[in-house]
C-alpha cells in the first residue's frame, strides 16, 4: 500500500507541473503571402512555414488559377531558410484569385499531412475560401506493424539485459538470455525494416539515419546473443576472465550484457529521436519521452525475461529452489515498481500535453488508444501487485507457488503486446492537440456534445466559419439548425446571425463578414436536434487588424478567473519598430472587464523593461488594455501578463528581422 501511495502521489505531482499544448505533424503556421491575402502584385516565390521541420522531398506545394485550375508552380519544393520552412517558385501569373495547395511530410517522423489557403491579386473577389479542414492520412498497417515490431524489440532487448545484469541470480548461466536477445534484435531490424519500406522515396534522411542506426543496434544485440564466444570478443573475454570482469566499486560486469544493455538504450534513442516529442522540439518532451521508453522497457522486457528464467529454471521441488526464485521476484519487484512509477509519471504528462480535453480519452482515435494503454496498464499492475504480495512472499517462504508465477508473468506478457499495439496505434495518429491550419480552433464539451469551432482566417472581413459537431466519436449530422450569432466584445455593434450550411457529415459551414473591425468576438453557437432543446456555447474569437489575416491567433489565455485574448498591433512585429500589445480581458460570462491593473514583463533575446497598461475606453471599447512598446529585438519573446495579483498568463510573440 505504501508503494501504491508513492505511485499516486508521483502521478499527482507530476499532472501540477503540466506545460501548455504541443504539436505533432507539420502543420501549417505561416506563409508569404498570408491566407486571404489581397496583393498588389504577383509573388515570385510562395513560402510557408510549418509548426515542425517539414523534409522538402516528401512534400509539394501546389500553386493552382482558382479559374482555369492551371498549376503555376515551376521547379521543386525547396528549404526556404527558416528551419521549418519550405518555398516553390511561381511562374507569371496574373490578376486573379489562387489557391495554395500543400503536402508536408515531417522530417523528424515522416508523416503527412495536407492543408491549403487562397490569396487574390488585383481587385477581383477573393477566391473561395478553401476547406479550413486539414487531413492528416490515417497511417498504413505497415507502418502500425512496423513501430509495433520495434517496440517490442526495444523493450525486450533493454528489459532482458537489464534483468540479467541487476535482477537475476549472480550464478545465471550467460547463454540462458542468448534466445530473448537474439528475437529482440530480429524484431528491432524487422521493425526498424517495415517502416523504411512503408516510407518509400520520401524516406526524409534524418529519418532513414534514425531508423538505420535502430536497425544496426538490433544486429548487435542478434550478434551478441548467437556468438557468446564470438572471435571479436574473445580479447575481452580473455581480460574479463571468461565473461565476468571485476571494476573496483561496480563490481563484477559482464562484457557481453553490457554490450546488449547498451544497445537496447540506443535503440530506445532512436525512437525519441523520431517522436512527436523530439517533432515538438522540446527538451522537457524529449526528456519525458526517453524516460517513458527507458522504463517501459526495464517493466515490460523484465517480466518476460522473468518467465523465460522460471520457465528455464525447471522445478522448485525444494524450499531452497522455492527460496532462490523468490529473491529473484523480490528483486525484480523493486526494480518494476521504480520502472511503474516513471513510466506512468511520464505517460501521464505526455498526455496531458497532447489531449485538449480529457473527453479526447473516447471521441478522438488517438485518446482510444491511449485509453485502452492506460486501462490495460492497470490490469498489468494488478497482477504485477499479486506477484509482488502474494507469489513473492510464498516464494520466499519456501513455499511452491511456481505454476501460479508463470501463469501471471504470461497474462502479464500478453497483456504488455496489446499494449505496445495499441502505443503503435498512438504514436502514427495525430494528437488532438495541435496547430490547425486554421487561424481560430477551439474545442467546447456541451450538453454532451463536442463542438469545435474554427475560423478560417484571422483578419476583419469576410470569413468562413466551421462547426464540428460530433457525439462521442460519431459526427452529428442533419442538425435542424446550426447558427452563429456575432457580439463584439469591446463595443456595441449589434448582433449578426450567420445561418450554416452541412457541407460533411457533422461539419457545419457559414460564409460572410459579420465581424466588421478589429477586436474580440463573441461568436455564440446554437446547435438545434430534432426533438431537443438547443445546445448553445460562446467562443471568444480575436479578430486582427486588416493585413493580420493569415498569422494563427494565439489561443485565449487564462489568467485568474479570466479570459484574456492578446494581440499586437501590427499582427507581424518587425525588430526595432514600435509595437501595440492589446490585450482583452473577459469574464466568465462572455462580457468585458475593466478597471484592472495589467502588468506585463518580458523575457527574450535581450532584456525589456517591464510595462504598466492603459485602459482607453473611449478609443478602444471596455475590457480591451494597451501596452505601448518601444520595440523588441528580433526572436521569439515569452510576455507574461499579471492581473492585480489574481493571477499571470504567458504570450508568445514572435518579432522578425
Ligand atoms: C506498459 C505500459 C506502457 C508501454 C509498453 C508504453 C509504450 C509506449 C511507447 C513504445 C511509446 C512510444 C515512444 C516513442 O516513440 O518515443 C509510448 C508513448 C506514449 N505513451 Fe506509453 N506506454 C505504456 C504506458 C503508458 C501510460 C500509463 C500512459 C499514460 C497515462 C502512456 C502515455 C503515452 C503517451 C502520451 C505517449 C506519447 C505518444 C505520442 O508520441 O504522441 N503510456 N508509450
Ligand atoms: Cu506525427
Amino acid at each position: 500500500m505504501r508503494h501504491l501511495a508513492v505511485i499516486v502521489a508521483c502521478v499527482l505531482g507530476g499532472a501540477v507541473l503540466l506545460s501548455g499544448a504541443a504539436e505533432a505533424h507539420a502543420n501549417y503556421v505561416r506563409s508569404n503571402p498570408a491566407a486571404d491575402a489581397r496583393l498588389v502584385k504577383a509573388p515570385a516565390e510562395i513560402r510557408i512555414e510549418f509548426s515542425e521541420p517539414p523534409d522538402p522531398k516528401g512534400s509539394e506545394i501546389q500553386v493552382l488559377d482558382t479559374a482555369t485550375g492551371k498549376r503555376h508552380d515551376t521547379g521543386p519544393v525547396t528549404p526556404s531558410g527558416d528551419p521549418n520552412g519550405l518555398r516553390v517558385a511561381v511562374g507569371l501569373i496574373g490578376d486573379g484569385g489562387y489557391v495554395v495547395a500543400w503536402t508536408a511530410t515531417s522530417a523528424v517522423d515522416g508523416h503527412t499531412t495536407k492543408g491549403n489557403f487562397a490569396f487574390v491579386i488585383g481587385n477581383g473577389p477573393l477566391p473561395p475560401v478553401p476547406q479550413v479542414a486539414e487531413a492528416a492520412p490515417p497511417p498504413s498497417l505497415l507502418e502500425i506493424a512496423g513501430r509495433a515490431l520495434s517496440y517490442s524489440g526495444i523493450a525486450l532487448g533493454l528489459g532482458t539485459a537489464f534483468f540479467v545484469l541487476f535482477v537475476a541470480p549472480a550464478g545465471i548461466d550467460p547463454r540462458r538470455e542468448s534466445w530473448l536477445l537474439c528475437i529482440a534484435g530480429v524484431l528491432v531490424v524487422a521493425g526498424s525494416l517495415m517502416l523504411i519500406v512503408d516510407q518509400g522515396a520520401k524516406l526524409p534522411p534524418r529519418l532513414g539515419v534514425m531508423l538505420g542506426v535502430r536497425a544496426f543496434a538490433g544486429l548487435v544485440l542478434a550478434a551478441v546473443s548467437v556468438t557468446p564466444r564470438l572471435a571479436l570478443m574473445r580479447p575481452v573475454a580473455a581480460i574479463a576472465g571468461g565473461g565476468v570482469m571485476t571494476i573496483g566499486p561496480l563490481g563484477t560486469v559482464r562484457p557481453r550484457r553490457m554490450i546488449a544493455l547498451a544497445a537496447g538504450i540506443a535503440a530506445a534513442m532512436t525512437a525519441t529521436l523520431v517522436s512527436h516529442a523530439t517533432a515538438l522540439g522540446s527538451l522537457e518532451s524529449m526528456a519525458l519521452d526517453f524516460v517513458h521508453v527507458l522504463s517501459v522497457s526495464v517493466w515490460t522486457g523484465g517480466v518476460v525475461a522473468l518467465l523465460w528464467c522460471v520457465l528455464l529454471a525447471g522445478h522448485d521441488d525444494t524450499a531452497e529452489d522455492a527460496r532462490a526464485l523468490g529473491a529473484t521476484v523480490w528483486r525484480f519487484s523493486v526494480s518494476a515498481l521504480i520502472a511503474t512509477a516513471l513510466l506512468i509519471t511520464a505517460g501521464v504528462l505526455q498526455a496531458f500535453n497532447r489531449l485538449v480535453l480529457i473527453n479526447d480519452l473516447y471521441e478522438t482515435p488517438y485518446g482510444v488508444a491511449l485509453a485502452v494503454k492506460i486501462v490495460l496498464v492497470l490490469v498489468a499492475l494488478a497482477i504485477g501487485a499479486l506477484n509482488l504480495l502474494r507469489w513473492g512472499p510464498r516464494l520466499r517462504a519456501g513455499i511452491r507457488a511456481r505454476t501460479a508465477l508463470i501463469r501471471d508473468t504470461m497474462a502479464e506478457t500478453g497483456i504488455f503486446i496489446v499494449i505496445i499495439v495499441a502505443a503503435s496505434v498512438l504514436t502514427a495518429l495525430a494528437p488532438p492537440a495541435q496547430p490547425s491550419a486554421s487561424a481560430y480552433d477551439q474545442t467546447q464539451h456541451v450538453s454532451g456534445l463536442r463542438l469545435e469551432m474554427l475560423v478560417a482566417s484571422g483578419g476583419a472581413g469576410r470569413n468562413t466559419y466551421v462547426l464540428r459537431v460530433h457525439e462521442g466519436l460519431t459526427p452529428v449530422a442533419g442538425a435542424e439548425k446550426v447558427a452563429f450569432r456575432f457580439t463584439m466584445v469591446e463595443h456595441d455593434m449589434g448582433q449578426q446571425e450567420l445561418v450554416a450550411t452541412e457541407r460533411a457529415a457533422g461539419e457545419y459551414v457559414a460564409e460572410g463578414s459579420p465581424t466588421a473591425m478589429y477586436g474580440t468576438w463573441k461568436i455564440q453557437t446554437i446547435v438545434r436536434l430534432a426533438g431537443k432543446e438547443d445546445v448553445s456555447t460562446v467562443f471568444t474569437v480575436p479578430v486582427s487588424a486588416p493585413g493580420g489575416g493569415g498569422s494563427t491567433a494565439a489561443p485565449p489565455l487564462t489568467i485568474g478567473p479570466y479570459l484574456v485574448i492578446v494581440f499586437t498591433d501590427p499582427a507581424a512585429p518587425q525588430s526595432g519598430a514600435p509595437l501595440t500589445l492589446f490585450a482583452v480581458v473577459v469574464g466568465a460570462d462572455g462580457n468585458p472587464v475593466v478597471g484592472k491593473k495589467l502588468h506585463a514583463t518580458f523575457s527574450g533575446p535581450s532584456s525589456q523593461a517591464p510595462l504598466d497598461a492603459v485602459e482607453d475606453p473611449a478609443t478602444f471599447g471596455p475590457g480591451r488594455y494597451k501596452f505601448d512598446v518601444a520595440g523588441l529585438d528580433p526572436g521569439t519573446w515569452k510576455v507574461t501578463l499579471a492581473i492585480g495579483n489574481e493571477g499571470t498568463g504567458a504570450y508568445s510573440l514572435v518579432v522578425s528581422r
